[in-house]
């Protein structure tokens, strides 16, 4: 079939919006019509150049939501006008990793998704003239058709509306997710935030749910000040307002250091203030940022040897299929919010404008809708 789809064509470059040729599904695979999907920094960061395994060109999206519209053969779990959000962590549900609850990074299709591949080695894209086109993330959202293996798809209820619910494909997803599974932080917590984006407005969400007493946010933009205070945040720090070390500060403000932090910015600096600012003897410092090819964590090992935790988590620890229903029933029951972080609604052709919004942090998430 031709469908339309945003392709990153060379690293660094606009999208371009064109007619592509997609196969239909193959075996344990799903064809599945993509009605809306987010805007993640980490697409920005492979359409930048920044991902080591960025291959271009490629159909990039990982944050979106839609219908099932053909199922290949063998497909058991999902059938023709499912509802449908892509997983670009899946779950088998019979690899070691799916078996082990300590992790939700089900390795039973990594290899060939982190080749822009699907499972069998081949692409279902490719561009008019036969040039092949790659997969991303086993997603490829920025399409108004994808094919999707069939353990990379969670099936949600019906009544859940695609320009809201595509943002659990990642971002509330992640940041809620790292709160809860990864960090499992307690009632009476104090914790810092880095970075008050799409990913670290859910983190506030999430440690309010959890029952934080201090909810410190970081950024060096005060126009995220009033979202991040609807979704929890109490305290706000601008570093580059501070006068002196930003640790010292923020270790005074929480009083000794924070229960637990949370790096949402993918820089390796600021992941080093998040380690540092986390209490002696206790406090866990949670990695949930992307940095570019190259770049390293460091920090004095003297801070690990007193008993601050580093550690990082993926799509908030969740295992797909069974936990992204149940954030959607989440949504729906009024338990966490979404709208107001839709903050700009595109077509595919405005696509390059929604990267555009977040350079300039005016967005929290754009939402494209087919
Ligand atoms: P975003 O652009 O919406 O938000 C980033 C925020 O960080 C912005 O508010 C920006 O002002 C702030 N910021 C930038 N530099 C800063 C600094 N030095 N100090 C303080 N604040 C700073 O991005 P997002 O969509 O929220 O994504 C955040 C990060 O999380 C990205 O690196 C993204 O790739 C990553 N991510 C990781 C996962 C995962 O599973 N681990 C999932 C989604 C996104
Ligand atoms: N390809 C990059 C790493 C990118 C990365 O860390 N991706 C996260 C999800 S970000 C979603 O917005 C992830 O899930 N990582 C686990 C995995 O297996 O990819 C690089 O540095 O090579
Ligand atoms: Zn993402
Ligand atoms: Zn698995």
């Amino acid at each position: 079939m031709r469908t339309r789809a945003a392709v990153a064509v060379e690293a660094g470059k606009p999208l371009e919006i064109m007619e592509v040729e997609l196969d239909g599904p193959r075996k344990g695979e799903v064809l599945v019509e993509i009605k809306a999907t987010g805007l993640c920094h980490t697409d920005e960061f492979t359409r930048s150049g920044d991902d080591p395994e960025g291959i271009f060109p490629a159909i990039l999206g990982h944050e979106g939501a839609g219908v099932v519209i053909e199922v290949g053969e063998g497909v058991t779990t999902l059938e023709v006008g499912d509802h449908v959000i892509p997983l670009y962590t899946p779950e088998c549900r019979e690899c070691e990793y799916c078996l082990n609850p300590k992790t939700n990074l089900c390795q039973k299709v990594r290899s060939t998704q982190g080749q822009g591949l699907l499972p069998d080695g081949t692409t279902r894209f490719k561009m008019l003239d036969g040039t092949p086109i790659h997969h991303y993330m086993g997603c490829s959202t920025f399409a108004n058709h994808t094919v999707v293996p069939e353990i990379a798809l969670a099936k949600i209820r019906k009544d859940a509306p695609f320009d809201k619910v595509c943002y659990i494909g990642c971002g509330v997803t992640t940041g809620i997710g790292a709160v809860i599974n990864t960090a499992k932080v307690e009632i009476g917590s104090r914790a810092v935030v880095f970075g008050l984006g799409g990913i670290g407005l859910n983190v506030l969400q999430g440690l309010r749910l959890a029952g934080c007493d201090q909810i410190v946010g970081v950024d060096l933009n005060d126009d995220k000040i009033e979202m991040a205070e609807h979704f929890g945040m109490t305290d706000f720090v601008n570093p580059s307002k501070v006068e002196g070390d930003l640790v010292a500060h923020l270790v005074e403000l929480t009083k000794g250091g924070a229960d637990y932090t949370f790096d949402a910015t993918g820089n390796v600096n600021v992941m080093r203030t998040a380690l540092e600012c986390a209490h002696k003897g206790w406090g866990e410092s949670i990695i949930i940022g992307v940095a570019p090819a190259g770049a390293e964590i460091s920090t004095r090992p003297f801070q690990l040897v007193t008993g601050r935790v580093w550690r990082g988590t993926a799509f908030g620890g969740a295992k797909g299929r069974t936990d992204v229903p149940k954030i959607v029933d989440w949504y729906m029951d009024g338990k966490i919010e979404i709208d107001p972080m839709i903050t700009h609604k595109l077509t595919l052709d405005e696509i390059n404008h929604g990267f555009d919004l977040m350079h300039e942090g005016k967005s929290i998430r754009a939402v494209v809708e087919f």
